[in-house]
Protein backbone atom coordinates (compact mmCIF):
# COMPACT_ATOMS: atom_id res chain seq x y z
CA UNK A 1 0.00 0.00 0.00
CA UNK A 2 1.19 3.50 -0.76
CA UNK A 3 2.42 5.74 2.07
CA UNK A 4 -0.68 6.95 3.84
CA UNK A 5 -3.80 6.02 1.48
CA UNK A 6 -7.28 5.61 3.17
CA UNK A 7 -8.38 2.17 4.82
CA UNK A 8 -11.74 0.64 4.23
CA UNK A 9 -12.88 -0.70 7.54
CA UNK A 10 -15.87 -3.14 7.19
CA UNK A 11 -17.01 -4.23 10.56
CA UNK A 12 -18.12 -7.56 11.40
CA UNK A 13 -20.29 -8.32 14.40
CA UNK A 14 -22.35 -5.20 15.87
CA UNK A 15 -22.74 -6.07 19.82
CA UNK A 16 -22.03 -5.68 23.08
CA UNK A 17 -17.93 -5.00 22.33
CA UNK A 18 -18.21 -3.65 18.90
CA UNK A 19 -19.54 -0.73 20.28
CA UNK A 20 -16.03 0.30 20.99
CA UNK A 21 -14.46 -0.44 17.73
CA UNK A 22 -17.02 1.48 16.14
CA UNK A 23 -16.60 4.58 18.23
CA UNK A 24 -12.54 3.51 17.54
CA UNK A 25 -12.82 3.51 14.06
CA UNK A 26 -15.22 7.22 13.74
CA UNK A 27 -12.37 8.19 15.53
CA UNK A 28 -9.76 7.16 13.75
CA UNK A 29 -11.44 8.22 10.12
CA UNK A 30 -9.96 11.44 9.88
CA UNK A 31 -6.28 9.45 10.24
CA UNK A 32 -7.65 7.54 7.08
CA UNK A 33 -9.51 4.59 8.20
CA UNK A 34 -12.38 4.67 6.89
CA UNK A 35 -15.89 2.77 8.19
CA UNK A 36 -17.42 1.88 5.24
CA UNK A 37 -20.06 -0.76 5.91
CA UNK A 38 -21.28 -2.82 9.53
CA UNK A 39 -22.72 -6.27 8.80
CA UNK A 40 -24.56 -8.26 12.17
CA UNK A 41 -26.40 -11.61 11.28
CA UNK A 42 -29.10 -9.67 13.96
CA UNK A 43 -30.86 -7.45 11.57
CA UNK A 44 -31.76 -5.10 13.89
CA UNK A 45 -28.25 -4.59 15.47
CA UNK A 46 -26.76 -4.23 11.59
CA UNK A 47 -29.35 -1.80 11.07
CA UNK A 48 -28.63 0.10 14.47
CA UNK A 49 -25.28 0.27 13.75
CA UNK A 50 -25.84 1.12 10.29
CA UNK A 51 -27.94 4.43 11.06
CA UNK A 52 -25.63 5.16 14.03
CA UNK A 53 -22.27 5.38 12.25
CA UNK A 54 -24.19 6.35 8.66
CA UNK A 55 -23.14 3.28 6.20
CA UNK A 56 -24.61 0.68 4.55
CA UNK A 57 -25.88 -2.53 6.70
CA UNK A 58 -25.21 -5.92 5.84
CA UNK A 59 -26.86 -9.22 7.23
CA UNK A 60 -23.72 -11.01 5.85
CA UNK A 61 -20.01 -10.86 5.75
CA UNK A 62 -19.79 -12.33 2.25
CA UNK A 63 -22.70 -10.14 0.61
CA UNK A 64 -21.01 -6.99 2.57
CA UNK A 65 -17.50 -7.58 0.98
CA UNK A 66 -18.82 -8.87 -2.48
CA UNK A 67 -21.06 -5.32 -2.22
CA UNK A 68 -18.44 -2.71 -0.63
CA UNK A 69 -14.87 -2.47 -1.26
CA UNK A 70 -13.39 -3.29 2.07
CA UNK A 71 -9.56 -3.45 2.69
CA UNK A 72 -10.17 -4.54 6.58
CA UNK A 73 -12.67 -7.04 7.65
CA UNK A 74 -12.70 -5.93 11.52
CA UNK A 75 -14.33 -9.07 13.10
CA UNK A 76 -15.85 -9.09 16.52
CA UNK A 77 -18.35 -11.72 16.90
CA UNK A 78 -17.79 -14.57 18.99
CA UNK A 79 -14.82 -16.99 18.59
CA UNK A 80 -16.85 -19.92 17.08
CA UNK A 81 -17.10 -17.77 14.21
CA UNK A 82 -13.74 -17.01 13.74
CA UNK A 83 -12.64 -19.43 11.40
CA UNK A 84 -15.79 -19.44 9.05
CA UNK A 85 -15.41 -15.56 8.87
CA UNK A 86 -11.37 -15.07 8.55
CA UNK A 87 -11.97 -17.47 5.87
CA UNK A 88 -14.88 -15.69 3.98
CA UNK A 89 -12.15 -12.44 4.27
CA UNK A 90 -8.64 -14.57 3.57
CA UNK A 91 -10.56 -16.22 0.35
CA UNK A 92 -11.19 -12.39 -1.40
CA UNK A 93 -7.89 -11.15 -0.20
CA UNK A 94 -9.16 -9.01 2.71
CA UNK A 95 -7.02 -8.43 5.55
CA UNK A 96 -8.86 -9.54 8.75
CA UNK A 97 -8.63 -8.98 11.95
CA UNK A 98 -10.53 -11.48 14.60
CA UNK A 99 -11.13 -10.29 18.71
CA UNK A 100 -10.11 -12.50 21.25
CA UNK A 101 -9.91 -15.08 21.76
CA UNK A 102 -8.56 -16.03 18.25
CA UNK A 103 -10.90 -19.36 18.42
CA UNK A 104 -12.22 -22.49 20.21
CA UNK A 105 -8.92 -24.69 20.18
CA UNK A 106 -4.87 -24.64 19.47
CA UNK A 107 -6.15 -26.66 16.24
CA UNK A 108 -8.89 -24.15 15.14
CA UNK A 109 -6.73 -21.06 16.00
CA UNK A 110 -3.57 -22.96 13.12
CA UNK A 111 -6.26 -23.97 11.08
CA UNK A 112 -6.87 -19.69 10.83
CA UNK A 113 -3.28 -19.13 10.58
CA UNK A 114 -2.90 -21.53 7.71
CA UNK A 115 -5.77 -20.41 5.49
CA UNK A 116 -4.29 -16.78 5.73
CA UNK A 117 -1.07 -18.12 4.39
CA UNK A 118 -2.67 -19.86 1.73
CA UNK A 119 -4.31 -16.94 0.15
CA UNK A 120 -1.13 -14.65 1.61
CA UNK A 121 -3.85 -12.39 3.50
CA UNK A 122 -2.91 -10.34 6.02
CA UNK A 123 -4.58 -11.80 9.63
CA UNK A 124 -4.17 -10.14 13.43
CA UNK A 125 -5.85 -10.66 16.36
CA UNK A 126 -7.34 -7.74 17.90
CA UNK A 127 -5.69 -8.14 21.71
CA UNK A 128 -5.56 -4.90 23.17
CA UNK A 129 -4.33 -4.73 26.77
CA UNK A 130 -0.99 -4.58 25.20
CA UNK A 131 -1.90 -1.29 23.79
CA UNK A 132 -3.41 0.53 26.61
CA UNK A 133 -2.04 3.73 27.37
CA UNK A 134 -0.81 2.11 30.95
CA UNK A 135 0.88 -1.05 29.71
CA UNK A 136 2.65 0.64 26.94
CA UNK A 137 4.03 2.64 29.82
CA UNK A 138 5.32 -0.11 30.99
CA UNK A 139 6.98 -1.51 28.58
CA UNK A 140 8.57 2.09 27.57
CA UNK A 141 10.04 1.72 31.10
CA UNK A 142 11.58 -1.43 30.52
CA UNK A 143 12.69 -0.52 27.01
CA UNK A 144 14.51 2.39 28.79
CA UNK A 145 16.21 0.18 30.42
CA UNK A 146 14.90 1.60 33.91
CA UNK A 147 15.03 -1.91 35.87
CA UNK A 148 17.80 -3.62 33.75
CA UNK A 149 16.88 -7.15 33.01
CA UNK A 150 13.28 -8.23 34.20
CA UNK A 151 13.29 -11.39 36.50
CA UNK A 152 10.44 -11.51 37.92
CA UNK A 153 6.85 -10.58 37.82
CA UNK A 154 3.58 -11.09 39.07
CA UNK A 155 0.42 -9.46 36.88
CA UNK A 156 -2.88 -9.56 38.41
CA UNK A 157 -6.78 -9.41 36.77
CA UNK A 158 -8.83 -9.70 39.95
CA UNK A 159 -12.54 -8.54 39.79
CA UNK A 160 -15.94 -8.85 41.52
CA UNK A 161 -17.34 -6.66 38.52
CA UNK A 162 -20.52 -8.32 37.10
CA UNK A 163 -19.10 -9.56 33.66
CA UNK A 164 -22.01 -11.41 32.88
CA UNK A 165 -23.98 -8.35 32.66
CA UNK A 166 -22.88 -7.50 29.54
CA UNK A 167 -21.68 -11.02 28.58
CA UNK A 168 -24.20 -13.52 29.62
CA UNK A 169 -22.58 -16.16 27.71
CA UNK A 170 -19.74 -15.79 29.80
CA UNK A 171 -21.72 -17.83 32.47
CA UNK A 172 -22.17 -20.50 30.24
CA UNK A 173 -18.71 -21.33 28.73
CA UNK A 174 -17.00 -24.58 28.98
CA UNK A 175 -13.56 -22.46 29.84
CA UNK A 176 -13.74 -19.23 30.82
CA UNK A 177 -11.48 -17.46 32.91
CA UNK A 178 -8.12 -18.22 31.19
CA UNK A 179 -9.79 -18.09 28.01
CA UNK A 180 -11.25 -14.98 28.05
CA UNK A 181 -9.31 -12.56 30.30
CA UNK A 182 -6.39 -14.78 31.23
CA UNK A 183 -5.62 -14.44 27.75
CA UNK A 184 -5.15 -11.01 27.70
CA UNK A 185 -2.96 -11.33 30.97
CA UNK A 186 -0.81 -13.95 29.77
CA UNK A 187 -0.15 -11.48 26.28
CA UNK A 188 0.66 -8.83 29.11
CA UNK A 189 3.24 -11.70 30.51
CA UNK A 190 4.82 -12.59 26.76
CA UNK A 191 4.75 -8.47 25.94
CA UNK A 192 7.01 -7.65 29.31
CA UNK A 193 8.93 -10.64 29.89
CA UNK A 194 9.36 -12.59 26.41
CA UNK A 195 8.59 -15.68 25.58
CA UNK A 196 7.60 -18.93 27.60
CA UNK A 197 9.15 -22.36 28.04
CA UNK A 198 7.03 -23.84 31.14
CA UNK A 199 3.33 -23.61 32.43
CA UNK A 200 2.35 -24.63 35.71
CA UNK A 201 -1.90 -23.98 36.73
CA UNK A 202 -4.62 -24.05 39.59
CA UNK A 203 -7.72 -23.00 38.73
CA UNK A 204 -11.19 -23.13 40.77
CA UNK A 205 -14.91 -22.47 40.10
CA UNK A 206 -15.97 -20.69 43.18
CA UNK A 207 -18.97 -18.98 41.61
CA UNK A 208 -21.67 -21.96 41.95
CA UNK A 209 -23.85 -20.38 39.22
CA UNK A 210 -21.39 -20.56 36.72
CA UNK A 211 -20.11 -23.32 34.45
CA UNK A 212 -16.35 -23.11 34.12
CA UNK A 213 -12.98 -21.67 35.91
CA UNK A 214 -13.56 -18.05 37.54
CA UNK A 215 -10.57 -17.80 39.01
CA UNK A 216 -6.11 -18.89 37.73
CA UNK A 217 -3.47 -18.65 39.54
CA UNK A 218 -0.29 -19.19 36.52
CA UNK A 219 3.31 -19.73 37.10
CA UNK A 220 5.52 -19.60 34.24
CA UNK A 221 9.18 -20.04 33.71
CA UNK A 222 9.54 -17.85 30.59
CA UNK A 223 12.85 -18.36 28.46
CA UNK A 224 14.96 -15.22 29.77
CA UNK A 225 15.06 -17.38 32.78
CA UNK A 226 12.34 -14.45 34.57
CA UNK A 227 9.18 -16.27 36.09
CA UNK A 228 6.07 -15.19 36.52
CA UNK A 229 2.84 -15.10 37.91
CA UNK A 230 -0.60 -14.12 35.84
CA UNK A 231 -3.80 -14.01 38.57
CA UNK A 232 -7.32 -13.58 37.15
CA UNK A 233 -10.35 -14.05 38.39
CA UNK A 234 -13.74 -13.20 38.16
CA UNK A 235 -14.69 -14.41 42.19
CA UNK A 236 -13.33 -10.90 43.82
CA UNK A 237 -14.79 -9.87 46.53
CA UNK A 238 -12.91 -6.75 47.89
CA UNK A 239 -13.52 -2.55 48.05
CA UNK A 240 -11.32 -0.41 45.38
CA UNK A 241 -12.54 -3.03 42.68
CA UNK A 242 -9.68 -2.73 39.44
CA UNK A 243 -12.14 -3.40 36.51
CA UNK A 244 -10.59 -3.83 33.97
CA UNK A 245 -7.14 -2.47 34.99
CA UNK A 246 -3.86 -4.98 35.34
CA UNK A 247 -2.57 -4.69 38.20
CA UNK A 248 1.37 -5.50 38.37
CA UNK A 249 4.86 -5.75 39.75
CA UNK A 250 7.58 -6.39 37.09
CA UNK A 251 11.52 -6.52 39.13
CA UNK A 252 14.75 -6.28 37.47
CA UNK A 253 18.59 -6.34 38.13
CA UNK A 254 18.50 -2.99 38.13
CA UNK A 255 15.13 -1.68 39.56
CA UNK A 256 11.16 -2.21 39.87
CA UNK A 257 8.12 -1.34 38.77
CA UNK A 258 5.05 -1.58 40.27
CA UNK A 259 1.14 -0.35 39.09
CA UNK A 260 -2.01 0.24 41.10
CA UNK A 261 -5.46 1.04 40.86
CA UNK A 262 -6.14 3.73 39.33
CA UNK A 263 -3.31 3.59 36.47
CA UNK A 264 -0.98 4.89 39.55
CA UNK A 265 2.94 3.55 38.33
CA UNK A 266 6.04 3.07 40.92
CA UNK A 267 9.23 2.89 39.45
CA UNK A 268 12.40 2.27 41.28
CA UNK A 269 15.35 2.71 39.66
CA UNK A 270 19.28 2.24 41.16
CA UNK A 271 17.87 3.37 44.87
CA UNK A 272 15.32 6.24 43.32
CA UNK A 273 11.70 5.85 43.30
CA UNK A 274 9.61 8.18 41.04
CA UNK A 275 5.44 7.91 40.42
CA UNK A 276 3.58 8.86 38.13
CA UNK A 277 0.12 8.78 36.87
CA UNK A 278 0.25 6.45 33.42
CA UNK A 279 -4.27 6.29 32.32
CA UNK A 280 -5.36 7.66 28.90
CA UNK A 281 -7.47 10.19 29.18
CA UNK A 282 -11.42 9.76 29.12
CA UNK A 283 -12.71 10.09 25.40
CA UNK A 284 -16.09 11.32 24.07
CA UNK A 285 -17.32 7.90 24.05
CA UNK A 286 -15.65 6.05 26.98
CA UNK A 287 -16.54 5.59 30.47
CA UNK A 288 -15.49 4.16 33.67
CA UNK A 289 -14.88 1.89 34.43
CA UNK A 290 -14.59 0.64 30.92
CA UNK A 291 -12.52 3.54 29.73
CA UNK A 292 -9.17 1.32 29.85
CA UNK A 293 -10.22 -1.21 27.75
CA UNK A 294 -11.86 1.31 25.84
CA UNK A 295 -9.23 3.18 24.95
CA UNK A 296 -6.91 0.52 24.16
CA UNK A 297 -9.13 -0.28 21.36
CA UNK A 298 -8.35 3.19 19.72
CA UNK A 299 -4.66 1.95 20.27
CA UNK A 300 -5.12 -1.08 18.63
CA UNK A 301 -7.11 -0.57 16.21
CA UNK A 302 -4.90 2.50 14.95
CA UNK A 303 -1.59 -0.07 15.12
CA UNK A 304 -3.93 -2.78 12.67
CA UNK A 305 -4.01 -0.02 10.29
CA UNK A 306 -0.63 1.44 10.35
CA UNK A 307 1.06 -2.30 9.83
CA UNK A 308 -1.42 -2.92 7.39
CA UNK A 309 -0.21 0.06 5.42
CA UNK A 310 3.30 -0.73 5.95
CA UNK A 311 2.57 -3.82 4.64
CA UNK A 312 3.87 -5.57 7.60
CA UNK A 313 2.43 -8.02 10.32
CA UNK A 314 0.93 -6.85 13.57
CA UNK A 315 2.81 -7.07 16.47
CA UNK A 316 -0.29 -9.51 17.80
CA UNK A 317 -0.32 -10.62 14.45
CA UNK A 318 -2.28 -14.28 14.27
CA UNK A 319 1.18 -16.09 14.07
CA UNK A 320 2.07 -14.21 17.18
CA UNK A 321 -1.15 -15.00 18.69
CA UNK A 322 -0.68 -18.81 18.25
CA UNK A 323 1.70 -18.27 21.20
CA UNK A 324 -0.45 -16.45 23.75
CA UNK A 325 -2.96 -19.25 23.12
CA UNK A 326 -0.13 -21.36 23.51
CA UNK A 327 0.15 -20.46 27.08
CA UNK A 328 -4.10 -20.63 27.28
CA UNK A 329 -3.91 -24.41 26.29
CA UNK A 330 -0.92 -25.12 28.73
CA UNK A 331 -2.86 -23.78 31.84
CA UNK A 332 -5.72 -25.78 30.68
CA UNK A 333 -3.87 -29.07 30.70
CA UNK A 334 -1.47 -28.37 33.83
CA UNK A 335 -4.85 -27.51 35.86
CA UNK A 336 -5.82 -30.99 34.56
CA UNK A 337 -2.54 -32.75 35.27
CA UNK A 338 -1.26 -29.96 37.61
CA UNK A 339 1.98 -30.66 36.37
CA UNK A 340 4.18 -28.55 34.58
CA UNK A 341 3.58 -28.09 30.87
CA UNK A 342 5.66 -27.25 27.62
CA UNK A 343 3.42 -24.50 25.60
CA UNK A 344 2.58 -25.81 21.83
CA UNK A 345 4.69 -23.82 18.83
CA UNK A 346 3.33 -23.70 15.48
CA UNK A 347 6.06 -23.33 12.54
CA UNK A 348 5.17 -22.53 9.04
CA UNK A 349 7.27 -25.78 8.47
CA UNK A 350 4.77 -27.78 10.17
P1 LIG B 1 -21.99 -10.20 21.51
O1 LIG B 1 -22.66 -11.54 21.48
O2 LIG B 1 -22.58 -9.08 22.25
O3 LIG B 1 -21.80 -9.69 20.00
C1 LIG B 1 -21.45 -10.57 18.94
C2 LIG B 1 -22.23 -10.10 17.73
O4 LIG B 1 -21.78 -10.82 16.58
C3 LIG B 1 -23.74 -10.36 17.87
O5 LIG B 1 -24.45 -9.18 17.61
C4 LIG B 1 -24.01 -11.44 16.81
O6 LIG B 1 -25.29 -11.31 16.22
C5 LIG B 1 -22.90 -11.16 15.80
N1 LIG B 1 -22.56 -12.33 14.99
C6 LIG B 1 -22.30 -13.58 15.43
N2 LIG B 1 -22.02 -14.39 14.38
C7 LIG B 1 -22.06 -13.61 13.27
C8 LIG B 1 -21.85 -13.85 11.89
N3 LIG B 1 -21.53 -15.09 11.43
N4 LIG B 1 -21.96 -12.82 11.02
C9 LIG B 1 -22.28 -11.58 11.47
N5 LIG B 1 -22.51 -11.29 12.77
C10 LIG B 1 -22.41 -12.30 13.66
O7 LIG B 1 -20.48 -10.48 21.99
P2 LIG B 1 -19.47 -9.41 22.65
O8 LIG B 1 -19.60 -9.46 24.14
O9 LIG B 1 -19.56 -8.13 21.95
O10 LIG B 1 -18.04 -10.11 22.33
C11 LIG B 1 -17.57 -10.11 21.00
C12 LIG B 1 -16.10 -10.49 21.06
O11 LIG B 1 -15.39 -9.44 21.73
C13 LIG B 1 -15.84 -11.77 21.86
O12 LIG B 1 -14.86 -12.52 21.17
C14 LIG B 1 -15.27 -11.25 23.18
O13 LIG B 1 -14.34 -12.15 23.77
C15 LIG B 1 -14.57 -10.00 22.74
N6 LIG B 1 -14.39 -9.02 23.81
C16 LIG B 1 -13.19 -8.42 23.87
C17 LIG B 1 -12.92 -7.48 24.84
C18 LIG B 1 -11.57 -6.82 24.80
O14 LIG B 1 -11.00 -6.72 23.72
N7 LIG B 1 -11.03 -6.36 25.91
C19 LIG B 1 -13.89 -7.14 25.79
C20 LIG B 1 -15.15 -7.76 25.70
C21 LIG B 1 -15.40 -8.70 24.69
O1 LIG C 1 -11.83 -7.75 28.18
C1 LIG C 1 -12.42 -8.79 27.88
O2 LIG C 1 -11.96 -9.63 27.09
C2 LIG C 1 -13.78 -9.07 28.51
C3 LIG C 1 -13.74 -8.98 30.02
C4 LIG C 1 -14.98 -9.61 30.67
C5 LIG C 1 -12.50 -9.55 30.58
O3 LIG C 1 -13.78 -7.64 30.27
O4 LIG C 1 -14.27 -10.30 28.05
Amino acid sequence: MASNPTVSIGMVGCGFYAQNHLHAWADLRPEGAVLSAVCDRDPQRAAAAGAKFGVPHFTDMASMLDQVKIDLADIATRMDTHRELAAIAAERGVAAVVQKPFARTWEECVAIVEKARAHQAWLAVHENFRFGTAMRSVRKAIDQGTIGNPTWARLSWRTGFDVYRGQPYLAEEEKLVIQDVGIHVLDLARYFLGEVERVTCETQRRNPRIRAEDTATIMMRHVSGAVSVVEATYAARRGNDAFPETLLEIEGDGGSIVVTRGEKMTVTTNGLTFEDSIGGPLLSWTSRPWHVSQEAVLHANRHMVQRLREGKPADTSGEDNLRTYALVEAAYESALSHAAVKPKVWSPEG
